[in-house]
This record gives structure tokens, C-alpha cells and sequence, in this order.
């Protein structure tokens, strides 16, 4: 759990097997604004938010996390991967899979950003703007696009429509081997290795790969490495 007022930085972990009542993987409850970025978050258990769990957070920054295979044991299923409860957060270029409850689910939250997520396979919805009325008034803003949603048990969304640029793509996961880390990589072939949205992907990606090659960008926290990429450069003959 990180509470208070520092702006710090948690990247590159590996955050397995833990249970809670609540953001068993992550949870935020801090004013500052601390990046959470390129870390594996599997296997966790709560009740709910079981991966990564947002609460009265500041402007929390999550980039390039793996979120697979967490459980939220409640019979609601509230949030296997990540929820972010009145916190304006932005989540973004994570992969968020196989888990047990909702991809992501957020509410009361003023200006969230869930941008350039693969959400795919978990129990539940996709992606879910909670919207009781009691809780969430109307004019609150958000951005939610450039996702890739798809084989949510419950649909891909539910309280929204879901982004103008949102696919419903299989996004060819390596998916081998019993390393979760390498399994949610995406393929070189993938149909969203070069569909994100350039405005709000991070320099950098789970590997240290550089985003934003040739114009593009790709979706979930593997960017394809530019060795990957075909690469054309103009040959210049001099005498
Ligand atoms: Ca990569």
C-alpha cells in the first residue's frame, strides 16, 4: 500500500501471490502523484480491485504493467484488474488479462484517462464506468479510447459506449510458457502493434523499448522493438 504525499516512483517489480481486502497487487491512497510503471502483477487475490486498487489517489500515472491472472473473490467480481475510485488517474498502455472480475472499473473519478489498454479475457466486464447516480454526478469528465476490449466475460463495457478508436482484436500474446511476463508480450504480427494513440503513449515501454516508431504505436505494455519492425532507411551513395 502507498499513503501519503510522496511523488514516488514503483517500476519494474514483480507482484505475485499477495491477498488483501482491497488492492491486494497495488493499493494508492495518496495525494501526491506517484507513477506506477512496467510492473508484473499477477496472481494477487482481494476482495476487490485484486491487481492494482485506486482510492482518494492524486493524479496517479499507470504505464506499461502486465495485470494477469488476479482474483476478486467477491461474488460481484468488483475489479480482478484495476479500480479507481475518485482518483484522476491515468492508465495507461497496460495489459490487463485473464483476470477474475472486471478488467477495469472506475467511478467518481474527475479527468481519469484509460487510454492504449489491452483488456482481454477477464471475468467480467471490460472495462465498467460504475454510474450510480448517488455517487457520480454527470458533468464529471474522463477520456476512455484506443483500447483494445475483447472476450470479457460480461461484455466489453458496461455504464459507457466505449472509445471511437477502441478495437475488438485478438491481440496475439506470444502466449507460451509459464512465464507471465513473456506469455502477454504481443507477436510481431499483432494487429494493435501499431494502433495506440501517439497523444498519450509513455517514451517508453515494459522493456525499455522506445514508443512511438514511425508515427505509431502500439497498444498494451509491449511495444514491438524497432529490430522487429520492418525499417526501411534511404540508402545515400556518395563517391
Ligand atoms: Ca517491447
Amino acid at each position: 500500500m502507498i499513503y501519503g504525499s510522496s511523488d514516488l516512483t514503483v517500476r519494474g517489480n514483480w507482484i505475485e501471490g499477495n491477498q488483501a481486502s482491497f488492492g491486494a497487487g497495488i493499493y494508492l491512497q495518496t495525494t501526491a502523484a506517484p507513477w506506477i510503471d512496467g510492473n508484473i502483477i499477477v496472481t494477487n487475490t482481494s476482495n476487490t480491485a485484486a491487481g492494482i486498487g485506486l482510492n482518494q489517489a492524486g493524479v496517479a500515472t499507470v504505464t506499461n504493467n502486465i495485470l494477469a491472472h488476479n482474483v476478486a473473490s467477491t461474488t460481484a467480481h468488483l475489479a480482478g484488474g484495476i479500480l479507481v475510485e475518485s482518483s484522476p488517474a491515468r492508465i495507461v498502455n497496460n495489459t490487463i488479462a485473464d483476470n477474475t472480475g472486471d478488467g477495469i472499473l472506475f467511478q467518481r473519478a474527475e479527468g481519469v484517462a484509460i487510454v492504449n489498454n489491452i483488456v482481454s479475457g477477464n471475468l467480467g466486464h471490460g472495462i465498467e464506468h460504475y454510474s450510480d447516480t448517488l455517487w457520480v454526478s454527470p458533468t464529471l469528465a474522463y477520456t476512455a479510447d484506443y483500447n483494445n476490449v475483447l472476450d470479457n466475460s460480461d461484455g466489453h463495457y458496461t455504464g459507457f459506449g466505449g472509445g471511437m478508436n477502441d478495437l475488438h482484436v485478438t491481440p496475439q500474446f506470444v502466449g507460451s510458457g509459464t512465464d507471465l511476463r513473456a506469455f502477454y508480450h504481443i507477436q510481431a504480427t499483432s494487429p494493435v502493434s501499431v494502433t495506440g494513440s501517439t497523444a498519450w503513449a509513455p517514451e517508453f515501454d515494459l522493456d525499455g523499448d522506445r514508443r512511438i516508431l514511425g508515427g505509431s504505436v502500439s497498444m498494451g505494455a509491449d511495444e514491438i522493438a524497432i529490430a522487429e519492425r520492418h525499417v526501411y532507411l534511404p540508402l545515400v551513395l556518395r563517391q
